[in-house]
């Protein structure tokens, strides 16, 4: 017997049972959030992001408590690029390209340092961390089967970056028909703008792909 929880959210109260709840924490890797990286290579004030990690960092201790299994991913490619599409390999003009060595590794490619998630938010044992390649987190992964394995039907979701990852598996998740509830502040963009509408674009329309709440929100019924 499983009781629901509900959150103060947007559009509308989130209501979801714990039992069949998991928290997926999207990309929060050095090759984002730290200089050297993938972002910065874009061009991009790797700064912007920083604000998520702390209360990332909180919301994984809450949901650790509560025993909501804890679902983690990384974006980047194998060393050899197979998995690397040329679209996206050829890209626009970054000073470095994904697959070039960087102060932290090869920008972008799994095993290297960059590539993995920050000390702050690193996976504790077991914790499943999905590889991908794409921006959404269910092309070419097994996250769907491991959700599908673990009985969930609700996504928490935090990460980055907030209109590119996140977006893209929250709407990769909302057609598969799980709901989603995007924390805004564990959630961020290099783009201020991009942040606050971007969230506003999940929660619009009746909440067109999904939900959005505060993680302090939510915290506060997981207990
Ligand atoms: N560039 C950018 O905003 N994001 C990405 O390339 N990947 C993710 O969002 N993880």
């Amino acid at each position: 017997m499983s009781a629901t929880a509900t959150v103060d959210a947007l559009p509308a109260p989130y209501t979801f049972d714990p039992s069949t709840t998991a928290l997926l924490v999207i990309d929060m890797q050095r090759d984002f959030l730290e200089p050297g990286g993938f972002g910065e290579t874009l061009g991009n004030d790797v700064s912007q992001l920083r604000s998520a990690i702390a209360p990332t960092a909180a919301l994984l201790a809450a949901c650790r408590a509560a025993r909501l299994p804890v679902i983690h991913t990384r974006e980047g490619h194998l060393p050899d690029l197979s998995d690397c599409p040329p679209a996206k390999l050829t890209r626009g003009a970054p000073s470095r390209r994904i697959g070039d060595p960087g102060p932290n590794g090869r920008i972008l490619v799994r095993g290297e340092y960059g590539h993995d998630i920050v000390d702050e938010l690193a996976p504790a044992p077991g914790e499943p961390v999905i590889d991908k390649p794409g921006k959404g987190a269910f092309y070419a992964t097994g996250l769907g089967d491991l959700l599908t394995s673990l009985g969930v039907r609700s996504l928490i979701v935090t990460g980055v970056t907030t209109e590119v990852c996140v977006h893209t598996t929250v709407r990769e998740a909302n057609d598969r028909g799980y709901e989603c509830l995007v924390l805004s502040d564990c959630v961020g963009s290099y783009f201020p703008e991009f942040q606050r509408v971007g969230l506003q674009m999940i929660a619009a329309q009746g909440g067109i792909f999904g939900w959005v709440a505060t993680s302090p929100a939510f915290i506060a019924v997981l207990q």
